[in-house]
């Protein structure tokens, strides 16, 4: 057994939640300090978890400060994450340094999944999956996300991935991993700021009592790891799928060519895309975020009525 436990530290609002046994929904924080522009990251953190809070759940938005795994954040938290340029992006091989180290950490989705499953709680809505890189092939750059969705037993509620991403190959990753891609409202995989990727989905499943009837069966099997859950942007907010494409690949051509690598790949990519967009970007990403939290509470609660 680990010593995790020590490390956690809950909010008020979640510690009476999870003493009540109510529905909590995960939330990452690398989306506040590395995926949106101050103030937009803060509100839209605050706006999500009135959301989840309007939809029944409790949320707890998850980073890492002063030596300590926080479950839930105040908003001065939420405020000094989307301020401060000392908060790190922390994956699964950041977590034992930023927490020793006692600096400001905002975790992905991977390091997101791994607090959240050390908390209990089951549900955890993003914007975005990272995913197999356009040219992994030869960069190998692939997200530790999806390494951690093999493994640890969270379910995931997301847009898709974006189209920065190879998704056809993130797709044969999560098979290869053995993680079931769900898909609601639609048979195919979302594609972040368009709705369809045009790949499909494992399996279209809308009702959030079904969802949970799904990941319940999963894990009752002993069946260890996460499930993706596509949410697609409702068509009213979306991007032009042409537009998005030609500027994903400008952004892309500058990445390389300004020889950006590793971690600071995903930021770059969005603040770019943002810029060229002239913000229309955002305003995608934050609808779809806000979409994705009324799906996660829905789920949140469907898991929690048979336990
Ligand atoms: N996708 C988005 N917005 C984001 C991210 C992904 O649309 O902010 C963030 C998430 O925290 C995700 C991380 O876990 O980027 C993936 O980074 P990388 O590609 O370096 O693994
Ligand atoms: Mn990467």
């Amino acid at each position: 057994m680990n010593n995790a436990s020590v490390f956690l530290s809950f909010s008020a609002e979640v510690a009476a939640a999870r003493a009540a046994g109510a529905p909590i929904v995960a939330l990452e924080s690398t989306i506040i300090s590395h995926g949106m522009p101050y103030p937009q990251n803060v509100q839209t953190a605050r706006e999500v978890e009135a959301l989840i809070r309007a939809g029944g759940a409790v949320p707890a938005t998850i980073a890492v400060l002063e030596g300590k795994i926080r479950i839930g954040l105040s908003n001065a938290e939420l405020e000094l994450l989307g301020q401060s340029p000392d908060a790190m992006k922390v994956s699964r091989r950041d977590l034992p340094y930023v927490l020793s180290s006692g600096k400001i950490g905002a975790t992905t989705v991977a390091a997101t999944m791994i607090c959240a499953a050390l908390a209990g709680i089951r549900v955890f809505v993003t914007g975005g999956i990272g995913g197999v890189h356009r040219g992994a092939e030869t960069s190998f750059d692939i997200s530790a996300d999806l390494q951690e969705l093999a493994q640890t037993s969270v379910a995931v509620v997301c847009a898709g991935a974006k189209s920065i991403l190879d998704i056809g190959l993130t797709l044969e990753y999560l098979e290869t991993q053995g993680v079931p891609v769900l898909s609601i409202g639609q048979a195919n995989f979302a594609a972040f700021y368009t709705p369809d990727s045009g790949f499909k989905a494992d399996f279209r499943i809308d009702a959030p009592d079904e969802q949970a009837a799904f990941l319940r069966t999963k894990w009752a099997l002993g069946l260890a790891g996460g499930v993706v859950i596509s949410n697609p942007v409702p068509t009213d907010e979306a991007m032009p799928r042409e537009e998005i494409e030609h500027i994903t690949a400008q952004a892309l051509l500058e990445a390389t060519s300004q020889g950006i690598s590793g971690k600071a790949v995903t930021p770059f990519l969005l603040a770019r895309i943002k810029a060229l967009t002239e913000g229309r970007s955002l305003a995608t990403n934050i609808a779809l975020v806000k979409n994705n939290a009324r799906a996660g509470a829905r789920l949140a609660a469907a898991l929690n009525q048979t336990r």
